[in-house]
């Protein structure tokens, strides 16, 4: 268990001071059920801080980011509060390591999932639906790990910014979504990559929560994973996500 704890306290300080570290899978050997222990220790040290829990989020739930990264497993880390950037706000590049964006669908969760649920229910759990662009900002040195170790590291995540919410019952298959910067649109796709269906990532995370034994709450917001590759961020960017239905996030970078 120490061990564990030292893994996690090493991240949390590698986003702290923002010094990436070399993968924890080069000299440790540690199995994805500890990576996750890792990872709920290392978001410990935060909650610790102050932070808490605002909610969920699914990795490599599309084609598009399992290519870019070489992984091929669904993964899930956790959001806190102080990760939130607001809409038209900045990023202070200062604060991160080698940050990359990508766009995302989020769900306003309105009832606890604890245990499986099916696609048909899905409805039941949320309450409205958003477009956002999650920041990550791998820990390892050169954006580079293995499975484990990107499951301790959080699954990269360290900031994200939400649209205005619609309605749930917005439909939210088959959009179209672009990525840009500085104007240029640098990636597009289509939500349908995530998962076939991105209301599939709400049953995949539910899957999670019975294995790993969480609870997401009313209230709490969950990521569904990037229907495109993530984009490196540079001084002076303007980034934009345009989603079909669900209008558009931006931020700048300074
Ligand atoms: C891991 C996180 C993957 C997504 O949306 O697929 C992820 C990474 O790419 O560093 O957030
Ligand atoms: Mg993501």
């Amino acid at each position: 268990m120490k061990q564990l704890l030292n893994m996690a306290v090493t991240l949390d300080g590698a986003a702290d001071q923002v010094q990436a570290i070399t993968q924890l899978s080069n000299h440790n050997e540690f199995t994805i059920d500890q990576a996750y222990e890792i990872q709920e220790l290392s978001i410990g040290q935060r909650i610790r801080r102050g932070e808490s829990l605002a909610g969920y989020k699914l990795g490599f739930t599309s084609k598009a980011k399992m290519e870019q990264m070489g992984i091929h497993e669904i993964i899930w880390g956790r959001l806190t509060n102080q990760m939130q950037v607001e809409g038209n706000g900045t990023l202070l590049l200062d604060q991160y390591i080698h940050p990359r964006a990508e766009p995302e669908v989020a769900f306003r969760i309105s009832k606890t999932i604890d245990k499986k649920i099916e696609l048909n229910e899905v409805y039941d759990y949320f309450d409205a639906v958003c477009g956002a662009i999650e920041i990550i900002d791998s820990r390892y040195k050169q954006f580079r790990f293995s499975l484990e170790d990107v499951i301790a590291d959080n699954c990269s995540s360290s900031a994200y910014v939400l649209g205005d919410w619609f309605p749930a019952d917005t439909e939210l298959n088959h959009l179209d979504i672009q990525l840009k910067l500085n104007k240029k649109t640098v990636q597009s796709g289509n939500s349908s990559a995530i998962l076939g269906n991105p209301l599939e990532s709400l049953v995949a995370l539910s899957e999670m929560a019975e294995k790993y034994n969480i609870q997401i709450i009313e209230g709490q917001i969950v990521l569904a994973g990037a229907a495109t590759s993530a984009e490196y961020l540079t001084s002076g960017d303007r980034v934009e996500a345009i989603f079909q239905n669900l209008g558009s996030v931006n931020f700048k970078v300074n």
